[in-house]
């Protein structure tokens, strides 16, 4: 199993990707109709369409795809994923949290909509994602689904996403942040979703115990090694274009790999993280591990 993919694969892959982007956003349209009340429907589908990568919900299908199971039988719980990640976004841009004014390039739903509203709105997203996967889980072994909604609950609640945003928080405006806690707001923060989305795929896709805990390692560095990538670009996009919002975090103070270790030392682990990823992956058929292969490739390489 060779962990660079084959010299052609990148246009594949592209391909492969937009593929997959526009079943997710397909799929995410049809999920939130414009109904009443209809002010919160609405700011839903602005952050929900707004763009981003759907990266979330392309692992949780790939891994669902790479157990043996089909796009069509992820995409409601891939699609419960971006739901959550667009609530967490919603949140994170409030003006208590990080009171940012432009997300996915647009203003951002407080800013449009009022805070009121987009504290409704996240709330909705986050109720709407356990909905709409429920709903659409008739037939699947219900084992399954508690096993998937216990997922969810955890790595998004107080021991998850909840517990990174916090530790963020806290660390703001402290200079002795060490790497154990910068480690600890990545890994909760941003890799547990990571982790949740492969692990989902993989248990609805009816992956063995083996199988989805190898991807959720997988998950884990994938979306810490999306992070570290995410704060090198920070200080290099800021370093390009200073004084717009992409080095935002540099300028807040918030605590960043490149500020403890550096760049170079910053880019040496985030290769190291590809290699283990790439290694979480071995044992699996090389063929069918190949979209996230790719999505390593890419995350790795990504220029925003
Ligand atoms: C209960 C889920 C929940 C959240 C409440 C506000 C909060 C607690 C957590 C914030 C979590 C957060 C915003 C983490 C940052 C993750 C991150 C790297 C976002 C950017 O992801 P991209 O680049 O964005 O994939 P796009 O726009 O492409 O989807």
């Amino acid at each position: 199993f060779k962990h660079s993919p084959p010299p052609d694969y990148s246009l594949e892959f592209k391909d492969y990707m937009a593929c997959k982007v526009a079943a997710v956003n397909e799929a995410l349209d049809a999920a939130v109709p414009l109904r009443a009340p209809l002010r919160i429907h609405e700011a839903m589908r602005y952050s929900l369409l707004a763009g981003g990568k759907r990266l979330r919900p392309i692992f949780c299908v790939a891994a669902c795809e790479l157990v043996g199971g089909t796009q069509s039988k992820a995409m409601p719980i891939a699609c419960a994923l971006e739901m959550i990640h667009t609530m967490s976004l919603i949140q994170d841009d409030l003006p208590c949290m990080d009171n940012d004014d432009l997300r996915r390039g647009k203003p951002t739903t407080h800013k449009v909509y009022g805070e009121a509203i987009a504290i409704l709105t996240s709330d909705g997203l986050l109720a709407l994602a356990i909905e709409h996967f429920t709903q659409k889980a008739d037939g699947m072994n219900p084992i399954l689904i508690v096993r998937a909604i216990q997922e969810i609950a955890r790595l998004v609640g107080a021991k998850g996403i909840v517990a990174g945003q916090e530790a963020d928080i806290r660390s703001e405006g402290i200079s002795n942040v060490d790497l154990k806690e910068l480690e600890f707001i990545h890994q909760h923060k941003t890799a547990a979703l990571f982790e949740a989305s492969v692990v989902l795929g993989a248990i609805i896709g009816g992956g063995s115990s083996k199988e989805v805990e190898k991807l959720r390692s997988f998950g884990r560095t994938a979306g810490l090694l999306f992070q570290v990538v995410d704060d090198i670009l920070d200080v290099t996009k800021s370093t390009q274009e200073l004084g717009k919002t992409a080095g935002k975090d540099l300028v807040a103070g918030k605590v960043t790999y490149p500020k403890l270790l550096g760049i170079d030392k910053s880019r040496e682990y985030a290769e190291e993280l590809v290699r283990e990823a790439l290694g979480q992956l071995t044992g699996f058929d090389p063929d069918k591990a190949a979209p996230l292969v790719g999505l390593i490739n890419y995350a790795a390489n990504r220029q925003s």
